[in-house]
């Protein structure tokens, strides 16, 4: 249909792709052209027929839709083909389903099923509804649809109250993290591009990764130290993908606007991927609908080894690459270790390019503050007055809030730095002098 992010080839290799991480074997592929789906049963009649005859003939047990079905659709086509029919949205849910272990994973999957499940249940009994109309909402005329409606709603949510916990919880973990001031650096990018493999390569975790779609569900957070010292957090994150399934985004909210507080956004990229450049647009497009768009961006290009010679042993240069030389990009592989200290030193960099220079004054009650600054940021000048230590020097954007109330601005700091002649131009263009 129109508006397809790729050829139809190219879909249906990732819908493949999913199928088989879902553990499905695929027996065969039908297509058909069309400027929007059939109202009834998706496809058209001639190309409903000639389904029928294929699933008859081969050996299946389950038919996938490409996109997202109506429920009415899903129920047509179950009923003439007589095997199971599952959408894009549903393989995606079942693979989610699969991989989630964390207690909120599960319940973001959960809800996301009943979401889904909600308007399609359909059809039994109502006969027996329209006899029991009126009676009230329960009792003996509730037909068995409305009884799993029932219960469908009060389990989303009970579920929704769960994710709602696990969120504050989260926020304060935050909070805490906050506190200790480590930058958060957020690895990004379509599925199966390596996001997990590079976690593990520059911070020995053992992240689950493997050859799959949305092989990780529960994202790890680690450590990691860069070249100069600093420590940062970071993390994984559940892979992206072309049409989304909207249950699933908002299900996942939650995990995904994590990514706010990221003060470094690393995107990774699988240059090997015969639509790179497709996948590349749809994680933009992603990120600038989650809000994310003006984050400080690297770009990691990942799995350089596959365009090599077996023999190789080092990382290319872009050029050698036919790729423009830039300071946003760097290539690596996460499988051999390549590239990873000048990624490293990369983010470092863009890490201090969010850094402010700031003066505080720290009353001597919070000692820590002054410890903490000294850890984290990097100390110009200090002094000792009265109230307390003055710092000025550079912090990192995770720490302005927790510096916020000691912050001292412009000219008040200035004199109190040594109680100067300050000059300041005024609208009307004349000079003031203050204090
Ligand atoms: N050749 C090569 N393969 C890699 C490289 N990095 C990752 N892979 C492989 O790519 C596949 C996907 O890796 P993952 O790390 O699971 O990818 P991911 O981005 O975390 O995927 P999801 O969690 O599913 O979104 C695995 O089979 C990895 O072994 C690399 O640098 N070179
Ligand atoms: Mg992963």
């Amino acid at each position: 249909m129109p508006g397809a992010p790729w050829d139809l080839d190219a879909s249906l290799n990732e819908l493949a792709a999913l199928a088989e991480s879902a553990g499905l074997v695929v027996v065969d592929r039908v297509t058909q052209r069309g400027t929007a789906p059939h109202p009834a049963h998706y496809v058209g009649s001639g190309k409903l027929a000639e389904l029928q005859a294929r699933v008859a003939a081969g050996d299946c047990d389950l038919v996938v839709v490409d996109d997202e079905l109506t429920p009415r659709a899903q129920h047509a086509l179950e009923q003439a083909l007589a095997v199971r029919v599952v959408d894009r949205t549903l393989l995606i849910l079942d693979i989610f389903a699969r991989r989630a272990r964390s207690a909120e994973g599960r319940a973001q999957v959960e809800l996301a099923q009943y979401q889904y499940l909600l308007p399609r249940l359909v059809g039994r009994g109502t006969e027996l509804s329209r006899l029991g109309g009126g009676i009230g909402t329960r009792g003996p005329g509730e037909t068995q649809l409305e009884q799993d409606r029932r219960r469908i709603r009060a389990r989303i949510q009970r579920l929704q109250r769960a994710i709602e916990e696990i969120r504050r919880d989260r926020a304060a973990h935050r909070q805490l993290r906050r506190r200790q001031g480590l930058p958060l650096v957020a690895l990004v990018g379509y599925t199966n591009v390596g996001k997990s493999t590079l976690l593990n390569a520059l911070t020995r975790a053992d992240a689950y990764a493997a050859d799959a779609l949305f092989a990780t569900l529960d994202p790890l957070t680690r450590r990691l130290r860069l070249p100069k010292g600093q420590e940062v957090l970071l993390s994984d994150t559940v892979g992206l993908i072309a049409k989304l399934p909207t249950t699933v985004v908002a299900a996942f909210r939650a995990t995904l606007e994590e990514l706010q507080e990221a003060d470094l956004l690393v995107h990774v990229v699988d240059l090997t991927h015969p639509y790179a450049a497709e996948q590349n647009a749809i994680v933009h497009g992603l990120l600038g609908e989650l809000g994310l768009a003006d984050k400080p961006l690297l770009t990691a290009i990942n799995k350089v080894d596959m365009l090599l010679p077996p023999d190789a042993t080092t990382v290319p240069t872009p050029a050698e690459l036919g790729l423009p030389a830039s300071l946003d990009t760097v290539l690596v592989s996460a499988r051999r270790g390549w590239g990873l200290a000048e990624l490293c030193a990369r983010i470092e960099a863009a890490l201090a390019a969010t850094m402010s220079t700031v003066e505080v004054l720290v009353p001597y009650s919070e000692g820590r503050l002054v410890d903490l600054f000294r850890r984290r940021g990097r100390v110009l000048a200090e002094r000792h007055e009265a109230a307390g230590t003055v710092l000025r020097g550079q912090l990192p954007s995770a720490l302005r809030g927790v510096f916020a109330p000691y912050l001292r601005h412009g000219a008040a700091a200035r004199a109190a730095r040594g109680g100067r002649v300050s000059r300041r131009a005024t609208g009307t263009g004349r000079a003031t002098a203050l204090r």
